[in-house]
């Protein structure tokens, strides 16, 4: 820091770094966030000021440079605020460093693919034992949306490990983890040995799972395969291409269904878009799931055609072979993928009287695999 000044009447400080370039703060949030034991309370790192005691309107009374290191900043009240030079720096309002801190705290870059993925693959000891290989997975989950993790063992109990090692698993009415084989009088279309269309789990759920593992214990000999396609990507190709189609997906509230008893009974019911949406139009979560899509439709008749005709586009972009993966999970393996990005389906094997295919599942998340990816990032990286 080389100089601090205040402009706009008081409403703006400016600061002047040692390389001669320079950051503007507004007043009103440099008071909002004054570190000061009154303000911040340090141990929970959290604001202790009350909103109704900020001065909306504040400005600056008196700015100083306190040696070349922080600021200080004297309000109207007499209060006084110091802001050290590091602290200012890693939240200077201007594009480029707001893109910075962006980027840093939610890692948004998402690499796309069609049938030429590359399945990233990582043994599933060296996760669980090695926080740089943890963090490695995790940001390939986040980047690529699907990672194989192999060589688990295979029994049950698999998957509450991963949960410990990221924190712990969501849990949900199927359970804190559940068992996909084919069950007599099956409460999901999963638990028999039909074909799954793709699909993201859950959806009838108001906040559906970001990520789910699936552990293969044991695989049938003949059918049974999984793909997988990039919602997103697929997303991104039927707007393009259908323009229509991808408005109607994009704003269709359409009603999913639940009943039944597993962990316990349970009747649930909301309403989805299929194509998710941001403000700048960005798909930003799949909500697709055939099966438990409700036999109710609550929009007006006229709109029911088209909407079936708009599905009808996004279901055959999902199912070119331009763009989905075909894979074998093996015993032991462990498949971890984005359900808020990835779809997924299964090829339907032979019924009989034994079990020829188990896959333990489980949810987690995204809040929850961010935290632990920031954490791990901190210890791998030495960082703050
Ligand atoms: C599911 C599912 C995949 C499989 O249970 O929701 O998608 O391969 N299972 O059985
Ligand atoms: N299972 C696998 O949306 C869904 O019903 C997905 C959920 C039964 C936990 C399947
Ligand atoms: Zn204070
Ligand atoms: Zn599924």
């Amino acid at each position: 820091l080389r100089k601090v000044e205040a402009l706009d009447a008081g409403h703006f400080v400016r600061v002047e770094w040692e390389d001669g370039s320079e950051s503007r703060y507004p007043c009103v949030w440099l008071r909002d966030n004054c570190q000061c034991p009154d303000c911040f309370l340090r141990s929970a790192k959290a604001r202790k000021l009350l909103f109704e005691d900020l001065d909306v309107n504040i400005v600056a009374k008196e700015v100083a440079l306190a040696d070349r290191e922080k600021i200080s900043i004297t309000w109207p009240d007499e209060h006084m605020s110091e802001y050290e030079a590091e602290w200012l720096k890693k939240r200077c309002f201007s594009e480029k460093a707001r893109a910075e801190m962006r980027e840093d705290l939610f890692l948004p870059e998402c690499q796309h693919w069609g049938s030429d993925l590359q399945l990233p693959q990582m043994p599933f000891e060296e996760i669980i034992y090695n926080d740089e290989s943890a963090y490695k997975w995790l940001c390939t989950l986040k980047k690529v949306g699907i990672v194989l993790l192999t060589g688990a063992a295979t029994q049950q109990g698999e998957l509450v490990k991963l949960g410990h090692r990221i924190g712990f698993l969501r849990l949900t009415f199927y359970g804190p983890t559940w068992q996909v084989q084919d069950k007599a009088g099956a409460n999901n279309v999963a638990y028999t040995t039909g074909k799954l269309c793709f699909h993201t789990d859950y959806p009838v759920l108001q906040h559906p799972p970001g990520v789910q593992f699936l552990h293969c214990i044991k695989q049938t000999d003949a059918g049974g395969e999984s793909e997988v396609v990039d919602g997103f990507h697929v997303s991104n190709k039927l707007k393009k291409q259908n323009p229509e189609a991808f408005q109607i997906l994009s704003s269709t509230a359409v009603d999913y269904t639940d009943v039944g008893v597993d962990y316990c009974d349970f009747a649930v019911q909301c309403k989805q878009r299929i194509i998710d949406v941001d403000s700048r139009g960005q798909a930003v979560r799949i909500n697709y799931n055939n099966a438990t899509r409700d036999t109710v439709f609550d929009i007006p008749a006229e709109k029911v055609r088209p909407f079936y005709a708009a599905l009808k586009e996004f279901n055959d972009l999902l199912n070119s072979t331009e763009h989905k993966f075909t894979y074998k999970l093996k015993p032991g393996d462990i498949v971890t993928f984005d359900n808020w990005r990835v779809l997924h389906g299964r090829h339907s094997y032979p019924s009989g009287s034994t079990v020829t295919r188990h896959l333990e599942g489980a949810y987690a998340d995204w809040d929850v695999v961010m935290s632990r990816l920031r954490l791990l990032r901190k210890k791998v990286l030495n960082r703050d």
